[in-house]
């Protein structure tokens, strides 16, 4: 992949755990989104592993669940750790829509009408190392079919940013995220942000924080979105309570799972908060999940899923994600996530693998 650079460091690889459980004969796929470095969040792919393997597998494995629904809950005693939940309880999804004979949306219970007419897509734009750079990016994105271009931001890389893409590109829906790269204290250089008639600011401060962007969100007019500080469905009510946010960026790996996602999407939902679906940089299978759920009714604004080949070349499903030049991406069709994962390329990618038992 081209190197993503957030306000936490230029990544050029991407290196992950996938999760694949059988049951009487049907398969289901997950992809834990943790990242080698703790540095969006505290889980890495090394805890992942750790926690999947040790605590969530042997927890899971020779029960019976009625539904996916049921998984996470079961979880409540491993503490934390909601990407390598997430990683199995989504797996479960797609094993339990496959065995449905149904499309995984249907399942959670997208919009007939999205699930026909396909998700609104967006695209993240990571640091690049000149202005210019930036706004080629965003005319190639644009010009690809993206309906929302979001750009990362830190500190020296934030007003003159979106001043060159507003020169450059006039009143397109454009968004930034900041990953917790700033303090109250620069309320001021954030409200200097106000002019740019911005879409939302996306997690401005810290990862835990709700208390300083409810008291930032009281000086700034653009909506606060929070991404890392929502990381259950709990803390969202703390930050809708707060008023920190007007908008919620959803990752199941964040929350635990797509259990979690769909009672975060339905509080969202209640308060009129509107949500979106972030990503990752995940491979189609992770992507293909995202997909499903972005079907929901409260997904109203573009959310951060793009084509593959944004990514990866090839990726680990055939065929691959593409956006279509409305800016669409079709929600695949097939039983469960729908999209055929390539055992070899999954095989060739494989640096580890450990298969686990139920033991009867
Ligand atoms: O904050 O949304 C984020 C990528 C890795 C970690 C965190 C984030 C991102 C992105 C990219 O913004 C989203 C994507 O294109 O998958
Ligand atoms: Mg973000």
């Amino acid at each position: 992949m081209r190197f993503f650079e957030t306000s936490f460091g230029r990544i050029h690889e991407r290196r992950f755990v996938l999760v694949r459980v059988d049951d009487s004969g049907s398969t289901g796929f997950g992809e834990c989104v943790a990242d080698d470095n703790p540095y969006y969040s505290a889980e890495t792919t090394a805890t992942a592993w750790h926690v999947i393997a040790g605590f969530i597998a042997p927890a899971v494995l020779g029960q019976v669940f009625a539904h996916p629904r049921d998984l996470f809950a079961s979880l409540a005693r491993i503490r934390g750790h909601h990407m390598a939940k997430a990683a199995v309880e989504m797996a479960a999804w797609d094993l339990f829509a496959r065995q449905q004979g149904r499309p995984l949306a249907e399942i959670l219970g997208g919009r007939p009408a999205t699930v026909a007419s396909g998700i609104a897509s967006g695209v993240s734009i990571g640091i690049q190392d000149s202005l210019d750079e930036l706004c080629e990016r965003v005319d190639v994105e644009r010009a690809a079919g993206y309906r929302r271009i979001k750009i990362k931001i830190k500190p020296g890389w934030d007003v003159e940013a979106v001043e060159a893409v507003r020169a450059r590109s006039g009143a397109i829906p454009l968004m930034v995220d900041a990953n917790a790269a700033y303090h109250l204290r620069d309320a001021g250089r954030l409200a200097s942000l106000d002019r740019f008639e911005l879409l939302m600011i996306e997690q401005p401060l810290d990862y835990d924080d709700l208390r300083d962007h409810a008291a930032l969100q009281r000086e700034i007019r653009t909506p606060i979105c929070l991404d890392e500080s929502v990381h259950s469905v709990r803390a969202a009510e703390d930050a809708i309570a707060l008023g920190a946010c007007r908008v919620i960026n959803i990752k199941p790996g964040r929350v635990g799972g797509h259990t979690e996602s769909i009672r975060l999407h339905d509080l969202a939902e209640r308060h009129a908060v509107p949500v979106w679906h972030g990503g990752m940089l995940e491979s189609g299978i992770g992507r293909a999940h995202n997909i499903h759920l972005s079907t929901l009714s409260n997904f109203t604004l573009p959310g951060d899923i793009a084509a593959s080949r944004r990514y990866y070349a090839p990726d680990l499903i055939d065929p691959e994600i593409e956006v279509r030049p409305d800016g669409t991406i079709a929600v695949p069709s097939g039983p469960g996530i729908g999209v055929h994962v390539v055992p070899e390329r999954i095989a060739a990618a494989t640096e580890a693998q450990l298969e686990l038992r139920a033991t009867a």
